[in-house]
């Protein structure tokens, strides 16, 4: 062959045909692990992303988790075969169970579909093109502030993302009132996104009197509610206090979403293991409900992994994984828990201008710390410590030995950078 015939093509000489390409930013909350990674700082602090650290700073793998994952592997009869596209029915059927409850009526007649998911953001993505395909109202409503990810989670599923109030920064509570108002007036089968349980990022949750207030206008306006479950066991340290929300909507009889995440609950952050539930008036819609879900999943991922949803299932079934499984989540709860008054006592006696009791109050494992942009790129520069923007802090990437640490940057941001 000559090789003179062969001339580069245009676009080679002009360059790459993605050379036209805009920069886009890093993701607001996983960036920031970015940015920690790149420091090389020995005493840097990551407190961005939500995810539990020991006491010794490092990542936690459950002894249950261990234990369940050795199960799997020295069973040969075991495979490594596609899974159904709703995923795995064991770990579907416990997944149920765990956020509505053993006793659920919900359960008992058949009105559940539950299907594995890829962890809570998939859950809720799939939920979202469910329901833009398949429910006759397109607005959903999220509260303000909310995770980062659930507007472009539920835009690109091809609905429309509206906000109703929900925190009150002059108060560092919620806003109760405009709360109610905003569900008051919105269209009537609105959907609503709630968290189930130790909202991202605030740490505000309803009390339990609201939550019923909350609910009797959901139901009296036919609003749908989509509960998103990413901290079960996390807030209080109980999984069944915890899904008190979701299982007061379960018990009127009327319809829900709920996506569940066991990322943070059984830290398997990296299995992307997750379920969404769809809670229907009969057995019959629910199974048509099922046929439909499936037709939303092959298309997108076809079915989803085994691993992750293999651990779960062993853990939830076996009693003895399983309590042994409540002790290791109580045990990370009160950690935070514990976190949040070394904390609140280190910046009390650095007397730290300000009312800081919101670090003892709030649910979960974040801290909606009240520190402005300003403040926070300041302690990323001066002390290495890394946190999202919006002022938020996850309580969970600290130890008895990074306090210190935090309460002077938190002290020098507010007593110098304000
Ligand atoms: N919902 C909420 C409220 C949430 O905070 C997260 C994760 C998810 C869903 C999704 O988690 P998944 O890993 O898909 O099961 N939040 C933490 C991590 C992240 O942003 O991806 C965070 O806020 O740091």
């Amino acid at each position: 062959m000559d090789s003179q015939n062969i001339s580069p093509s245009p676009t080679a000489s002009s360059g790459s045909v993605f050379a036209h390409l805009v920069r886009a930013p890093e993701d607001p909350i996983l960036g920031v692990t970015v940015a920690f990674n790149k420091d090389p700082s020995p005493v840097k602090l990551n407190l961005g992303v939500g995810a539990y650290r020991t006491e010794e700073g490092k990542p936690l793998v459950l002894n249950v988790v261990r234990k369940a994952q050795h199960q799997i592997v020295n069973d040969p009869s075991r495979n490594k075969e596609y899974l159904p596209i709703v995923g795995l029915a064991d770990f579907n059927k416990l997944s149920a169970k765990l956020i509505f409850g053993a006793d659920s009526p919900a359960i008992q007649e058949n009105r559940i579909t539950t299907v594995q998911c890829l962890s809570g953001t998939g859950s809720l993505r799939v939920g979202g093109e469910f329901l833009a395909k398949h429910y006759h109202q397109r607005i959903i409503y999220l509260p303000k502030p909310t995770w980062g990810n659930h507007t472009k989670v539920f835009t690109l599923a091809g609905l429309s993302v509206k906000t109703y109030r929900y925190y009150a920064p002059a108060t560092r509570g919620l806003d109760f009132q405009g709360l109610l108002e905003d569900l008051g007036s919105a269209p009537s089968g609105s959907i609503v996104l709630l968290h189930a349980c130790a909202h991202n990022p605030t740490g505000v949750d309803p009390t339990p009197e609201q939550w019923e207030q909350i609910r009797q206008l959901i139901r009296s306006k036919a609003l749908l509610p989509f509960f998103d479950s990413a901290y079960q066991g996390f807030a209080s340290g109980n999984l069944d206090a915890d899904a008190h929300s979701v299982r007061s909507f379960v018990a009127d009889g009327g319809e829900l979403l709920a996506a569940q995440s066991y990322a943070k609950n059984m830290g398997l952050y990296g299995e992307r293991v997750g379920a969404l539930s769809i809670v229907s008036k009969s057995a019959d819609v629910a199974s048509l409900v099922e046929s439909q879900l499936k037709l939303v999943i092959r298309p997108m991922y076809s079915n989803p992994p085994l691993h992750g949803a293999s651990i779960v299932a062993t853990i939830l079934k076996d009693r003895d994984l399983y309590n042994e499984w409540t002790i290791e989540l109580k045990g990370m709860a009160d950690r935070i828990i514990s976190m949040r008054q070394q904390l609140f006592d280190a910046l009390r006696s650095r007397g730290t201008p300000g009312d800081w009791s919101h670090i003892i109050k709030s649910i979960g494992m974040f801290t909606f710390t009240g520190l402005n942009p300003e403040q926070v790129s300041f302690m990323t520069k001066e002390y290495h410590i890394y946190l999202t923007s919006d002022g938020r802090i996850s309580m969970a990437g600290l130890s008895s030995k990074t306090v210190p640490h935090l309460a002077d940057a938190i002290h020098a941001a507010v007593t110098r950078a304000s």
